[in-house]
């Protein structure tokens, strides 16, 4: 499969680890947008937040599981974001599921 996200999975494409465990693969986005700008991916490739199912979910409960693991070893004390593009209109840019955890600094009210 022709996945960005999986070619890093596989370690074909260098990254930087943020955190892994099991199900769940961590590392510093290229095009940083905050101070700590973190994407959490699922181990297994799902396309999109609009390809999770009752099959599939375990996976983001995973994710969502380590995103507090996360936020406390990037030091993100006052809180942070958390986002998933989806699709086109979502600007989805690479077709793996990811979650971006964003923060380091007050980020701006708005998301357009
Ligand atoms: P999205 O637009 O939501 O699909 O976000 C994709 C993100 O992936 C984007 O913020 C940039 C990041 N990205 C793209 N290619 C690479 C890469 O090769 N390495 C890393 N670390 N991040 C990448």
């Amino acid at each position: 499969m022709d996945c960005l996200f999986c070619k890093i999975l596989a370690g074909e494409i260098p990254s930087a680890k943020v955190y892994e465990n099991q199900w769940v693969y961590a590392f510093r986005d290229i095009n940083p947008q905050a101070p700590v700008h973190v994407l959490v991916i699922p181990k297994t490739h799902i396309a999109s937040a609009d390809g999770i199912n009752a099959e599939n979910s375990a996976a983001v409960a995973h994710i969502f599981e380590a995103i507090p693991e996360i936020a406390k070893v990037e030091g993100l004390v006052n809180g942070y974001r958390v986002i998933t593009n989806c699709g086109e209109d979502g600007c989805q840019s690479v077709k793996h599921l990811h979650f971006h955890v964003l923060g380091g600094k007050k980020l701006p009210e708005k998301m357009g």
